[in-house]
């Protein structure tokens, strides 16, 4: 059990959200309580997270583990738990998630609310197999109809619509972090009383110390990304070099930079001529982050403008993405203006 020198010192991310609420008079506590299901999501996955590496003594073979029960895949487990907290609530009208190829309505039998939920469930799922972090992202926007059955048009608001966003890192410590307009908090779960307590209050970018990409697939990139690139490792003069951190998960990518300083970017590349705009979603990995980062001072971006201004045009679009540090991310614009257009 954590020992805590003052307890009145301690601020539970339940107290937090409600006191943000209150800036609001005439909030009905709806959005607070579906950042509150969601941190209860990030807890159920984390308790799972902890154990993947036990799939292997539990049984995955053929999917079935001793006791005869299916082993369900983690991403499939998270998507199922943040579905599960949040479809019955009266409080979303719909959810699309990386796991669904169509948006999901709520069921019949229970009420429709006002909320829309996008969200990738497990970012970063190929580095569960090696004990690496991952995390949840999530975003939430206001549906755009009063009433009646949700639309699949509903979902492409631009990202400049979200009214919170977030993401859960289940790394050495798990995380939720999140915006509702008013700065960027942090909690970290204190697993001995199983609870968010507030970590990092108003968190804002500091001096970029990092940059983070796939280096490996350089060749594939066009040639304003490629003298970018050598911008941030000092070519030219332009800042001091900067230290490479790539870990694979977008989410605690970013996560690092935002606590550390630093840009992180997937750019559009020809190595699948199925995928030009890169690999990463725009509905709910680009966004939700995008939202994180300006409100803590930073920026993201296509490479043409800011991701925050684009209208979507489908659920699983994909977008080259920068973000991170305001000025070197936005630094990318003038590289692929000049060098790519
Ligand atoms: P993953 O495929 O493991 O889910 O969202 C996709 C993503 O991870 C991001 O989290 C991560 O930043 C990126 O893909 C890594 O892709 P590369 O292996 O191509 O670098």
């Amino acid at each position: 059990m954590t020992d805590y020198a003052d307890p009145s010192a301690i601020i539970t991310i339940e107290r937090h959200i409600l006191e943000e609420q209150s800036i609001h008079p005439e909030a009905t506590g709806t959005l607070t309580n579906i950042l509150y299901d969601l941190a209860l999501a990030g807890k159920v996955i984390a308790s799972k997270t902890t154990r993947a590496g036990l799939a292997e003594i539990l049984g995955r073979t053929a999917d079935v583990n001793v006791q005869g029960e299916t082993v369900m895949k983690l991403d499939r487990f998270a998507d199922l738990t943040v579905v599960r907290l949040t479809d019955h609530t009266g409080r979303l009208a719909g959810l699309a998630s990386e796991e669904n190829v169509d948006f999901l309505p709520i069921p019949k039998q229970y009420p429709m609310g006002k909320y829309l939920l996008v969200f990738d469930p497990l970012d970063g799922s190929s580095n569960v197999d090696f004990n690496m972090p991952v995390g949840t992202i999530f975003g939430i926007y206001k549906r755009l109809k009063e009433s009646g059955p949700v639309s699949v048009d509903e979902f492409f608001q631009p990202g400049r619509n979200l009214v919170a966003s977030g993401y859960i890192a289940y790394g050495t410590s798990t995380m939720f972090v999140y915006t509702a307009g008013h700065g960027v908090h942090g909690f970290t779960l204190d697993p001995s009383v199983g609870e968010f307590l507030l970590s990092h209050p108003n968190i804002k970018i500091p001096k970029a110390k990092y940059f983070s990409v796939n280096l490996g697939y350089q060749m594939y990139w066009s040639r304003g990304v490629q003298l970018y690139t050598e911008y941030l490792q000092g070519h030219g003069g332009g800042v001091k070099p900067l230290s490479l951190r790539y870990l694979g998960t977008l989410v605690s990518d970013f996560h690092r930079n935002l606590l550390a300083g630093g840009v992180f970017y997937y750019p559009a590349d020809s190595k699948d001529p199925k995928m030009p705009a890169g690999k990463l979603r725009l509905l709910y990995e680009a966004n939700p982050l995008a939202f994180i980062a300006e409100q803590a001072g930073g920026y993201a971006s296509n490479g043409n403008g800011p991701i925050l201004d684009i209208k979507p045009n489908s659920l699983h679009q994909r977008t080259p993405l920068y973000i991170g540090d305001k000025e070197l991310t936005a630094k990318v614009e003038e590289f692929i203006r000049g060098q790519d257009e």
